[in-house]
């Protein structure tokens, strides 16, 4: 097998350590941390979520497979992320209440650190309050709202009335993004931008405070 495809393999079988071996080996080798991302990464894990789909996959393969994953990134980390660069600007980013997934909002995390910014990571399960002080007291400039659950989709549109509420909303922009999120209900909602996946969410924070 490749490395390529023992990261892939790994990741449905929720070997952790056949993933940071594998990983590390195909970065050793010369393979950019992009591709490794891009190629075997997501994909094992779009393929987790269609055989928990077809009922062929249950909640504990799920948290296997989440933490292989979780292990490989880890390595890729520092690579994704750009070195010794002054912080542009703060983000404060988290996966909106009642949803725990945190995958995707850390890939956001670290891409959106390696364009230069500060991330203050809240977690998962944070709620409108949650942010709101984030913007109030840490001074967050952008705050990003991650979700993949559409039970929990509400939570962005209660985040962003709990800005406005607090008097913040016109002084901080906000960006939305994970698997059910649409750029209509980013507009539904009336949040500043949509995300389609973490290069575009960083894409959009340099955007929004004009720091291309
Ligand atoms: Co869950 N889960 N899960 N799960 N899980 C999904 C999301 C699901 C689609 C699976 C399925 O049925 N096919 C389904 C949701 C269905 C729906 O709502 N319509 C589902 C379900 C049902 C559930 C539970 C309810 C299962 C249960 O208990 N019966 C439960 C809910 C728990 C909760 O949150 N309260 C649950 C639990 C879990 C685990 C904890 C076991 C685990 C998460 C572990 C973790 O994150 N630490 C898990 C996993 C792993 C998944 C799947 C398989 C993979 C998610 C993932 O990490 N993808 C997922 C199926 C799938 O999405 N294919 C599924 C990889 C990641 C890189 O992609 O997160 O989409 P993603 O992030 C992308 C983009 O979306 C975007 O950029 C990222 C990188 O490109 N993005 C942003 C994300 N956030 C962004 C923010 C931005 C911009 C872009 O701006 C701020």
């Amino acid at each position: 097998m490749t490395e390529k495809e023992t990261i892939y393999q790994g990741i449905l079988e929720g070997n952790m350590p056949a993933v940071q071996e594998a990983t590390q080996t195909a970065l050793d080798g010369g393979m950019s941390a992009e591709e490794i991302l891009n190629e075997t990464m997501i994909p094992a894990m779009d393929e987790v979520g269609r055989l928990f789909e077809e009922n062929e996959y249950y909640v504990p393969e799920l948290l296997i497979a989440a933490r292989a994953m979780k292990a490989g990134l880890t390595i890729l980390r520092p690579e994704l992320v750009a070195t010794g660069v002054e912080a542009k600007g703060k983000v404060a980013l988290g996966t909106v209440k009642g949803d725990l997934h945190d995958i995707g909002k850390n890939l956001v995390g670290i891409m959106v650190e390696g364009a230069g910014f500060e991330i203050i990571d809240l977690g998962v399960d944070v709620g409108p309050e949650q942010f709101v002080q984030a913007v109030s007291d840490q001074g967050a400039q952008v705050v990003g709202l991650s979700a993949l659950l559409t039970t929990t989709m509400p939570s962005m549109q209660r985040t962003i009335d709990a800005l406005r509420e607090a008097g913040l909303r016109e002084q901080v922009k906000v960006i939305i993004g994970g698997a059910p999120v649409t750029q209509r209900y980013a507009d539904e909602i009336g949040a500043d931008g949509y995300g389609r996946d973490a290069a575009s969410a960083a894409r959009l924070v340099k955007q929004m405070l004009n720091a291309e």
